[in-house]
Formats: C-alpha cells, structure tokens, sequence
C-alpha cells in the first residue's frame, strides 16, 4: 500500500498515460534545493483502490529528495484541476454538473506528509469557483484557502489560479471542494496524505486502503435551489438522493446500476477512508455484520476504538479498519448511509447503499452473487428530535473519539489560555423586503447567525484587503466575544428572531491561545451544527447540553486526550468548548458545514496578525491571485 514509484524496489507505474516508472531518483548532495521543478516525468501514487483514478490529464509529477530517512523530505506535486460542464445521469435524470476534470467525483489528490503540492485550477465554465482544501492546515499559505471573498477572489471563466502550499504535520484523509455558493455539491475529492517516506501507521498494516465519499445528488441545478430559497426567504428544496462514492445504490428508483462495491477478500484489513462531502446532511454510516474500527478522524490519529455504526458530519473525515471474516461467508452486505436530521425544516429521508461483496470460494463458483443472502443493517431512525436515544448514542459516539496522544504523535492541547470567547450560533430571521412576500418563519426570511451577527460576504477578498491595510469598507474588527443580549439560550426561545447583519472579524495576536464556547440556541428550533475553523485544527475539550455554565463545565475538560479537528458538531441544544494556538497569520473562516446554514449568515472571520520573526508572516500575494 505504501510503495510507490519512488521506492526504489517497486518499477511498476499503472497510471493510464505512462506505464513505465521514472529512473530512480538522483541523490542529491547536503545542502542543494529540496524542491525542484518537475522533469522526472510520471509518479504513481499509492496502490489505492481504483475506484475513480486519476484522469490522465491530471499529471503528478515527483522529485524525490534524499532518501536516507533522517534526511527525507517533501516532494513537489503538480496537478491541474479542470472545471468543466460535464454530462452527469442519476436517477434516469440527466444533468450537466460542474466538475473538475470530467469527473464525479473529482480527482484523487495523493501526498506525503512534508509535500508541496501545486494545483492549477484552470476554470472553463460561466461560475465563479474557488478551491478549498478542507482540513490542510495552510501555515502561511492562506492566499491557498480558498474560501470566496474571504482568502481570494473567485476564479472567473477563462482564467487560472495556481494554489500553492505544503501539508505539514498531518497524515490521514481529508477532501477538497469548492467554496463557493453550493457548487460543492459536484465539485468535491479526497484528499489522501500518507505518512511520510519510512514511516508507517500506528496500526495494521492495511490489506487495501479505499476511499469512501458520500454525497448529495440534486435532480435539478443546486445553484438554482440556493439562489431561489435566497430569494424566498424559505428552506431549500432537499436533495433527492445521497450516494456512495457518486452513485446513490439499488434503493432508489432508477439507479439499480449506479451502485458502489467494495469487493473484499475474506481474513484480510481494509482501510475505509470516509468523507461526508453532503451539503446539508450529516450521514450515518454502517455495514452490515461487520465492525468498524476508527483509527483517525479529520486527518489525525486516534486511540483506536470499534463501533457498528459511524455518524460523519459534512467537512468531517474518518478512516476505519474493516476486518473482514476469516473466510467467505456466502453473504453479501449493505453498506448504509442516512441522514441524522436535528432540524424542523424538510428532509432528505432517504438511504444511500453500496454493496460488500466477498470474494467466491472456488466452490461456490457457480452460485450467482445475486442468490446469496443480503444482509441490511439497521441505521438509527430518520427523525432524530423524536428519539432521545438517538441524541444519547450521538453524543456517546462523539465522546469516544479521543486523540492518539502518544509520544510520536502528542496532542499539544494549549494548557493555558489566553483569551475566551462565547459564540451562539443558531437560527434567525431577517426582513422581508417591502413589496414581497417571503416564505421563510412569519413571513420573514430565515437567516442565521454567530452572536446575533449574519456574516455577509465583502464584495472583494478579506485577506487582500487585509494584507494592503486597506479594510476600510470591506470588513470592520469589532465581532463580538461574547453574545451582546443573554438569554436562556437552549429554554423558551426568545420572541424576537431578527438577526444583525454585518461583515465583522475578530483580532487575535499572534500565538493567542484561545478557548471559544460554541452554544447552540433553541430560536426556530434547536439544531446540531457542525462548526468548521479554516487554518486550524482545535481541540474539542468539552461539550454537553443545554446552556454552558463557565463556573462548572471548565472543571471537566480534556486537557490530556481531547479529539483534534478540524470541524466539530455543536450538539443541538448544546455545546462545545475549543481550544486552539492562533500560529498562522491570515484571515481565517469558521462557519457551519450545512451549507444552507452557511449560506444564511452562520459564519464569521478570524483574522491571525503576524509574529515578529520573518517565518512568522504571511508571505505576499501569488502574482496569479484572481481579482475581484
Ligand atoms: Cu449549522
């Protein structure tokens, strides 16, 4: 699994367009350049599954530097991201998508820890698109990002933004999408870092890795569904289907073909690398009669532990060991996912499947895999308000992902903290504008909001404006720490649902150790949001429901073994305390990972100022950075 090309003992290459390997990398003496441009010709990338390889016109070029293992370092990997229309049939429903290189879904983007990876995204379609590349912790490589109007302009049809950066101490599964409007819906990939050179897993070796992403399907344009429920004021029509890995599976009308296997051998571990890229939807995930062991989760290792069924978040990642039965078990199993759904609003209520099969035993030969026993498994149900047991296993499951915290791999937790801050987050409405009518609660328009604030994106780029000094009418400094009207935020909501509106970032110096208390509120309904932080992982320290109390809660936190991600769920009617080191200058946005959340306001903006030493700022603007 975790030979390549540029091990020297393995001479194959199975990428499409080149079947031999490059000559075996040159050493290089102490002292000369790590990073070149790239002229060994082709790299394969890991023997991943070949579910959806890489198109050929994606060329991954390698330079390997030396390769004794105290002096390996990154190498540079080049990449080009086409954003095309591309015709796409689900659910006897045809449709052109926008996509990156013609396929659904994207590329798969393989690196090493300690790899520069560069990805020219050349956009050939009427949208503007951005980029972003969920979880990379981007030290001092935030004009990469990519959140619109946040990190960079978009990029507009006929042109070309390279993003640039280096993925430094992280291994695991992450994904890329776009971030902009809900064009993520068919522009999403996985990202794959492996540990670096001569260096393994701290678990078994994997028989195969696979990556596994679920996602959303739209019969119609998504843009069209975000824009009209915008206009509106009202909920946005749901999705008509999830899928596995693109395709939404045999319990759907019209898409008995469109099913994703995982065809296994019997007594071997396969590592499931799976990612929610759903827009609105956090998803269970279970395969029948089979247990699945969690051993890294947003591209950080974890203490091991086993679960029948997984709940992942949209943003959120998590790679499991399937072992499989000692020997052929005569069975085919479900692979399930569904919605776990806090919300009032309508719901996507259906289930995606994919199917395990084994391997046939020589015996078996003859029996046709379609007369062997299905087994299903059983997903909590639908409706989650109306299940308190499903909100106790929720909050039991998230509880059990705890950091690897080992020697090699610490969980640097900041044990004193230097600045706090509490944010509600939740629903709202805004005003309906005169002379229309709006479909959102009374009339008015549903929003969303961080202490009371509706984020609205600036019509130029945050970080720009930032760097230039010239924030003035682009985005003001004064978010507040702390809501500026309390109230019993998970009791009887309040009469008043309007939100303010307003682009407002809040300052940290540079190494502020903060701790932010997320609280959900109860306006319009209590709801589980999943909070993602741009820039950073934080340290999920504490969490429980109803209101947080900062003289009793603190007294429980995890200082020793907290989970460290990049995207938390915010248990509705409840909370989560964070801690995070603000290390990396920039302008950085947390948002909910719904994206019809994100969309009506649940969003805001850290901007990180420099350190005093020179490796402690931001480097100037790429010279390709798209304007506005
Ligand atoms: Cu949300």
């Amino acid at each position: 699994m975790e030979e390549d090309c540029a091990t020297p003992k393995r001479r194959e290459c199975r990428i499409p367009e080149a079947n031999m390997c490059p000559p075996p990398p040159r050493k290089k003496a102490v002292g000369e350049t790590k990073r070149e441009p790239p002229k060994n010709g082709y790299f394969q990338p890991p023997d991943l599954d070949t579910l959806f390889a890489l198109p050929p016109r994606t060329q991954v070029f390698c330079v390997v530097a030396l390769l004794t293992p105290e002096f390996v370092s990154g190498i540079t990997r080049h990449h080009t991201f086409n954003i095309k229309y591309h015709n796409v049939t689900r659910l006897c429903n045809t449709r052109s998508i926008v996509s990156v290189n013609e396929k659904f879904p994207g590329p798969r983007l393989v690196a090493r820890e300690g790899d520069q990876v560069l990805i020219k995204v050349v956009n050939h379609v009427s949208n503007n698109v951005t980029i972003h590349w969920h979880g990379v912790k981007q030290l001092r490589s935030g004009w990469a990002d990519g959140p619109a109007y946040v990190t960079q302009c978009p990029i507009q049809m006929g042109q070309s933004y390279t993003y640039n950066f280096t993925i430094q101490g992280q291994r695991g599964t992450l994904l890329w999408h776009a971030h902009v409007s809900w064009l993520r819906s068919t522009i999403y990939g996985p990202i794959i870092i492996l540990p670096k050179r001569n260096e393994s897993y701290p678990f078994v070796k994997p028989y195969k890795e696979v990556p596994i992403l679920l996602g959303e399907w739209f019969n119609v344009d998504p843009e069209a569904v975000i824009n009209q429920a915008l206009q509106t004021g009202g909920g946005p029509n749901v999705s008509d289907a999830f899928t596995i890995n693109g395709l939404p599976g045999p319990l759907y009308n019209c898409s008995s073909k469109d099913v994703f296997k995982l065809k296994v051998k019997p007594g071997k571990t396969y590592l499931l690398r799976l990612i929610n890229a759903a827009l609105n939807d956090e998803l269970f995930f279970s395969i029948a009669n089979h247990t699945l062991t969690v051993v890294e989760a947003d591209a950080v290792y974890t203490k091991p532990f086993e679960t029948d069924t997984l709940l992942i978040a949209p943003g959120q990642t998590t790679n499991v060991l399937l072992k499989t039965k000692p020997n052929s078990p005569n069975a085919t199993f479900l692979i399930l996912a569904s919605p776990y759904f806090t919300g009032r609003g309508t719901l996507d209520n259906t289930t995606t499947a994919g199917i395990l099969e084994y391997e046939h035993p020589i015996t078996t030969l003859h029996t046709s895999i379609k007369t062997l026993p299905l087994f299903k498994p059983s997903l909590p149900p639908f409706n989650a308000t109306k299940f308190v047991n499903v909100t106790q296993f929720v909050q039991n499951l998230a509880k059990k992902f705890r950091s690897l915290a080992s020697k090699k791999f610490p969980a640097n937790v900041p044990q004193t903290v230097d600045k706090k801050f509490f944010f509600t987050i939740g629903l709202g409405t805004a005003p309906c504008p005169q002379n229309s009518t709006c479909q959102g609660p009374n009339g008015l328009k549903f929003a969303a909001s961080v202490n009371n604030f509706s984020f609205a994106l600036p019509s130029t780029a945050m970080l720009q404006a930032h760097f230039s000094g010239q924030s003035n009418g682009v985005y003001t400094t004064d978010f507040p720490a702390n809501p500026l009207v309390t109230f019993n935020y998970t009791g009887t909501p309040p009469n008043v649902t309007n939100v303010a509106n307003g682009t407002k970032a809040l300052v940290l110096p540079f190494n502020t150790s903060v701790e932010l208390v997320l609280q959900d509120t109860s306006i319009l309904g209590a709801e589980s949001h999943p909070l993602h932080l741009h820039g950073f992982n934080f340290f999920v320290v504490g969490q429980g429901f109803g209101n947080y109390d900062p003289n009793k809660d603190p007294a429980k936190f995890n200082l020793v073994d907290p989970i460290e991600r990049n995207t938390a769920g915010v248990p509705a009617g409840g909370w989560i305390a964070v801690r995070f080191l603000a290390d990396n200058p920039g302008v950085w946005l947390m948002h909910c990972h719904l994206d019809i959340h994100t969309s009506w306001g649940l969003r805001m903006a850290w901007i990180v100022q420099d350190g005093p030493q020179a490796n402690q700022k931001l480097p100037p603007p790429p010279s390709d950075l798209p304007k506005c």
